[in-house]
């Protein structure tokens, strides 16, 4: 596959972007080779710019839930254009999301918009200590909840891929008020409560982990997690940034059945463009500025165009959407785990709503522990013949795949087919 237009592309971004891209995950530092530069994207689709297309599972890292450029997102983002691109007012199309939002995620009665799911997460942990007046919060090996100073410690997603879950840059201050305990332990979390008395505000997750690969809960854990933070003055805060409105309409919590008291999203109710949100009962979000007294602000925050998206996208979706799409990530798994399992590479496949996921190691992954097991260097040998072969997984073992709505079933089959392919001619080459 000829890639010139990308390799020159690459080169001339690194020049004035320092690594040339504006989000670590995107060069391919995982995987080796140089990102492809997209020029358009349809569907389920992605064009380079040299011309080369390939079937997406990576959808812009979740929120292309529609496929890209849906018609209508597309004639949404069109009327909204025509009547101005922000304000900095409110607007009503704020107040139809919202309604939309609160209709969907059970636990939320109010919700707060921003531009992004860092801000989002950011905002949330901030409400959580003003609401409960304590600082440290309790965070999850491996869970990634956005690139602020107080998650970067063993973070996940192109935190952990790239070596630095633990960035230069933050406050060891900060990072004192982070305590990190294992995925899946609640004995972890019940540790971290008898020695911090009184002193956590909250305990964030990412309800079901895309950010070490994908990763689910084991029975009942969410709940125990529930009961932890009831019983101990702390607020229970699911990061659905990317779950919500992808492994069921109204989020993990909706399948689950456990409710947090402030839920973060963004991805999907922007449609594309950029949005984060977080909400949670009347009574924690009514603490927020200009009401109460912890304080929110953005210029952007809850901008026209990115309601427009958002609202489009939502409207396409519904609780049988999540019914068919699950269909589709389960035959992709069950097709990949057959070709892993025929080729005799170690394997553990999962899939959730709209999310599919496989590590190259035994399963199941139920940690961060697990997931580094995974034969990361087999993973980018894979990427690569799979790119060559026209199919855009992630660049790196660390993150999870999506469908969408325009993936077809033949899609699905020919990925399989096309893994077939591609892990012969990795493993001959070893
Ligand atoms: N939450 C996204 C996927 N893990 C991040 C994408 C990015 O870092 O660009």
């Amino acid at each position: 596959m000829n890639r010139e237009g990308s390799e020159a592309a690459f080169a001339a971004a690194k020049r004035v972007i320092p690594g040339g891209v504006n989000s670590t995950v995107r060069a391919f530092k995982a995987v080796g080779g140089t990102p492809v530069f997209i020029r358009k994207a349809k569907g389920a689709y992605l064009t380079d710019v040299d011309g080369n297309r390939y079937l997406d599972y990576v959808l812009s890292w979740g929120p292309m839930i529609a496929g890209h450029a849906h018609p209508d997102v597309v004639d949404a983002l069109r009327g909204a254009a025509e009547r101005g691109t922000s304000y900095g007012t409110p607007t009503e199309y704020e107040t139809e999301l919202a309604e939309l939002i609160v209709a969907a995620v059970p636990s939320v009665e109010k919700v707060r918009f921003c531009s992004s799911g860092t801000e989002a997460t950011a905002n949330a942990v901030r409400l959580a200590r003003g609401f409960t007046g304590r600082d440290k919060f309790v965070k999850f090996e491996g869970c990634y909840h956005g690139s602020a100073d107080p998650f970067l410690i063993a973070a996940g997603s192109s935190a952990l891929t790239m070596g630095v879950p633990n960035s230069k840059g933050v406050p060891a201050g900060t990072a004192r008020d982070t305590i990190i305990v294992p995925f899946n332990d609640a004995a972890a979390v019940r540790a971290a409560f008898e020695r911090n008395p009184g002193e956590i505000a909250a305990v964030i997750v990412e309800p079901y982990v895309g950010n070490m690969g994908l990763v689910l809960p084991v029975p009942g854990f969410l709940h125990a997690l529930r009961a932890l933070t009831r019983d101990n003055g702390a607020l229970l805060i699911f990061d659905e940034v990317m779950t919500g409105f992808r492994v069921a309409y109204g989020g993990v919590q909706a399948r689950e059945g456990v409710l947090p008291d402030l839920t973060t999203l963004g991805k999907v109710i922007g449609g594309g463009l950029p949005v984060g949100a977080f909400g949670g009962s009347a009574e924690i979000m009514d603490r927020l500025t200009p009401d109460g007294d912890v304080f929110q602000a953005g210029t952007l925050s809850g901008n026209p165009i990115a309601m427009a998206a958002g609202l489009a996208t939502l409207r396409l979706l519904s609780d049988a959407t999540y019914v068919h799409l699950e269909r589709l990530a389960m035959r992709l798994i069950d097709g990949m785990a057959e070709v892993f399992a025929r080729r005799g590479v170690p394997h553990s496949t999962v899939a959730a709503g709209s999310m599919a996921g496989f590590f190259f190691a035994d399963g199941p992954v139920t940690d961060l522990a697990g997931a580094k097991r995974a034969d990361t260097a087999l993973y980018g040998r894979f990427f690569h013949a799979m790119l060559d072969r026209g199919v855009y997984f992630a660049p790196s073992q660390f993150e999870t795949a999506f469908l969408s709505l325009a993936h077809t079933q033949a899609e699905i089959d020919r990925t399989v087919a096309a893994a077939d392919d591609a892990l012969s001619e990795v493993l001959a080459c070893r």
